[in-house]
């Protein structure tokens, strides 16, 4: 869902705030869109399409057009990076007069590259300002206040959130841009999402702007709001549990040093950029190795592609809310401002994130990325060394690492993304869900109460269904492992019976036993007990010991689909069928939901694109992961969810030729006794 009122705050008085700057021109192939050309962007667009009242044009989605694969590499790769960077260009995704338009800005030309209308099915991401405007269309709408007035509410109580409506078969000219308005009710609370008025159904088109549909089944349950409160200002005592107030401190500043969009921390270099689908974007991150002493690259490109949220109440209020929450609203857009030592702590450097606005004109989120060095009292490796007589040895290295963050509240979701490079090699990707539950309001404040076979949920408070869905989060990795062409190897961990020609009280053992995956559809993996080593390799980078160079996944917890195969949503979000999926590197594969996945049929998903079966051994290869969280709301999750957290790592295997922290010096962390916490 999406965030309705889209708030702008401005921090003036901080210290460590760098901001995207509008001023310096670009200087890296991945840099995002500035202001500047952003609004470049709308000014060479508006020469062809007049923007204005008589013409509904609208802007969708700007962001960079990826620039070729082949000529960053070169660049980037040359030394000093002293070549051309490649051509600079945007891509825009425009609805003019009900059509989606995908056109193609270049700016050393000024001029419009490429411009084409979408055939097909789907529609772009929404854009803030038309949710807005669809909620005060239906706030207007004749029918719907004497509903209100019907149902004895306050029309000044009442706020909105969006709903895509998803695909249900419906034929290609059925299938209009069109959301579902759904209306919440403060009165006594600003925890919206907890009071939903249920039983309207509200219909918007948005390329009209019109109701297409009004529906009320005049329903009377309404959450209380008391309860919900979830502001340290407005709650009461008593409070607990207490904390410790909390401190890091670095004597001599963050050991991170930022160049434009580039970060450069130990041993680590990479690019990091907002996109207004993606949110956060690494590219280009590689690793010094002492050995070598060259920077040797691990992933090209790694982002979020799509999530898909499947609500598991089938009923008529329910049945269609299955986000596919990048695609259709956009984590990027729908990131937020993150709070200083809250959000991230001490010493971290914040970013900004610009994206175009409906008319194009720019739209800045203020430190809506940070960057920051995480020490969280874990070992990094350690040996004590106690059996030798008369000498006993101690050699500890704590483990801190770098973290880049974005936090997205998609409605009351709220995503915290984590991109965190250690020493050691390893890239943790963290996702963690919190926010606000989606509820159903019932009869119930029992479960003795309860009529039906089934709530589809848990009661989570009085009149309070939390109601049971699943989180999918796909991730893009586009790996470079010492070089672009790279193979998926599945090594299995096999049982061995020990053969009886062996003299051994030993009856088994395990071995592996490595398989390159040929084509993509030896490389689709359904995670579970099987024992087996997911490792991208280079076939052409060898250690000085024989083993192939690569990467390895360290996957979350497995998790699936439960929806049947042929249900809608699922066959939408088929990306989500295999955990793993290995496909050659193409230009415009990039959002597993599809490009269009506002009402997508299915036909533009990484499942679609993997059916082509092509070949991936010795290749440029991209790694799609996706972490599944089926959620059951308990009652721990209301008013407010702790965090839920999760995850995978990218861990170096045989890619260095030893333990490549050996020779880290270890740190001082400094006791803070006499320190005095900042309490803002
Ligand atoms: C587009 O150009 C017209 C003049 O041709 C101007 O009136 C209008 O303000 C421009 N719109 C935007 C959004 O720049
Ligand atoms: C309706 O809500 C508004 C805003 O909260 C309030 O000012 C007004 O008094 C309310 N009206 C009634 C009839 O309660
Ligand atoms: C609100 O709930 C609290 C307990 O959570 C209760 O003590 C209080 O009486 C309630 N207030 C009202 C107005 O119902
Ligand atoms: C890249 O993928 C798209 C969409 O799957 C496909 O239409 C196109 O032919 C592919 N390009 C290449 C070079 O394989
Ligand atoms: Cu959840």
């Amino acid at each position: 869902m999406a965030q309705l009122h889209f708030t702008i705050f401005i921090f003036f008085s901080f210290i460590f705030a760098i901001s995207s700057s509008s001023f310096a021109p670009p200087r890296h192939p991945f840099d995002p869109l500035t202001e500047t050309e952003l609004k470049l962007v709308q000014t060479i667009i508006n020469k062809t399409y007049p923007i204005g009242p008589s013409h509904k044009f609208t802007f969708q989605y700007v962001g960079l057009n990826e620039p070729d694969k082949s000529l960053v590499l070169s660049w980037y790769s040359s030394p000093k990076h002293n070549i051309k960077p490649p051509p600079r260009q945007a891509f825009v995704i425009a609805r003019d007069n009900g059509k989606s338009r995908e056109i193609v800005v270049d700016f050393s030309s000024r001029a419009i590259v490429s411009d084409k209308i979408h055939v097909g099915n789907g529609y772009p991401m929404l854009t803030n300002d038309e949710q807005e405007a669809a909620t005060e269309l239906v706030l207007k709408f004749k029918p719907f206040l004497d509903s209100v007035t019907k149902r004895g509410l306050n029309v000044s109580e009442i706020v909105f959130t969006t709903s895509t409506v998803g695909w249900y078969g419906e034929s290609e000219a059925e299938t209009e841009r069109v959301i579902r308005m759904m209306p919440f009710y403060l009165d006594g609370t600003v925890n919206m999402y907890l009071r939903p008025i249920e039983g309207m159904t509200i219909l918007v088109n948005l390329d009209v702007m019109k109701v297409t549909e009004f529906t009320d089944r005049l329903t009377v349950i309404m959450p209380k709001a008391n309860g919900t409160e979830y502001r340290i200002s407005e709650l009461k005592p008593p409070f607990g549990p207490t904390l410790q107030n909390a401190v890091f401190m670095q004597p001599d500043g963050p050991g991170f040093k930022i160049d434009g969009h580039v970060v450069r921390w130990a041993n680590w270099e990479f690019h990091i950029s907002f996109d207004a689908r993606a949110g956060i974007v690494i590219s280009l991150a590689s690793m010094f190795d002492m050995d070598v002493k060259k920077y040797r690259q691990v992933l090209y490109k790694g982002h979020l592609s799509e999530m898909f949220i499947p609500y598991m109440d089938p009923s008529d209020d329910w049945y269609f809310i299955t986000y596919l929450d990048c695609g259709d609203f956009g984590c990027g857009q729908c990131a937020v401002s993150l709070e200083p030592y809250r959000d991230c702590p001490a010493g971290a450097v914040f970013m900004d994130g610009v994206f175009a606005g409906q008319d194009g004109t720019p739209a800045k989120i203020p430190n809506v990325m940070c960057i920051f060095e995480k020490y969280a009292g874990d070992i990094m490796w350690r040996h004590t060394e106690a059996e030798i007589p008369n000498l006993e040895i101690t050699e500890v290295r704590p483990d801190v690492s770098l973290v880049a963050r974005i936090v997205t509240t998609v409605g009351n979701y709220d995503y915290i993304v984590d991109y965190e490079f250690k020493p050691s090699g390893s890239i943790k990707m963290g996702v963690g869900l919190t926010g606000v539950l989606e509820v159903k309001p019932v009869e119930y404040t029992h479960i003795s109460e309860i009529k039906e076979d089934d709530i589809h949920g848990t009661i989570v408070a009085d009149n309070t269904i939390g109601v049971n869905h699943d989180h999918f989060v796909t991730f893009r990795l586009d790996l470079d492992i010492d070089g672009s062409p790279n193979s998926f190897v599945r090594n299995e961990l096999v049982t061995k019976r020990t053969p009886k020609s062996v003299n051994t009280p030993r009856k088994s053992y395990w071995t592996t036993s490595p398989k390159t995956a040929k084509t993509e559809t030896e490389a689709r993996v359904k995670l579970g007990l099987k024992a087996e080593e997911l490792v991208v390799v280079n076939p052409n980078r060898k250690t000085k010991h024989g083993n192939e160079v690569g990467y390895r996944l360290l996957s979350s917890p497995p998790s699936g689909p439960l929806l049947v195969q042929d249900d809608y949503p699922q066959i939408r979000a088929a990306f989500t069928n295999y955990n793993v999926w290995i496909t050659p590197y193409n230009r415009t594969e990039v959002w597993a939901g599809g490009l269009y996945a506002d009402r997508s049929h299915g036909d533009d998903t990484l499942a679609v694109w993997s059916q082509r079966n092509r070949e991936i051994e010795n290749k440029d290869i991209v790694m799609w992961y996706t972490i599944g969280f089926h959620h059951v709301p308990s009652q721990e999750d209301f008013p407010t969810m702790p965090t839920l957290s999760g995850g995978f790592e990218l861990r170096p295997t045989n890619f260095f030729e030893q333990n490549p922290v050996l020779k880290s010096k270890p740190i001082k962390i400094a006791s803070a006794k006499n320190c005095i916490p900042k309490n803002d």
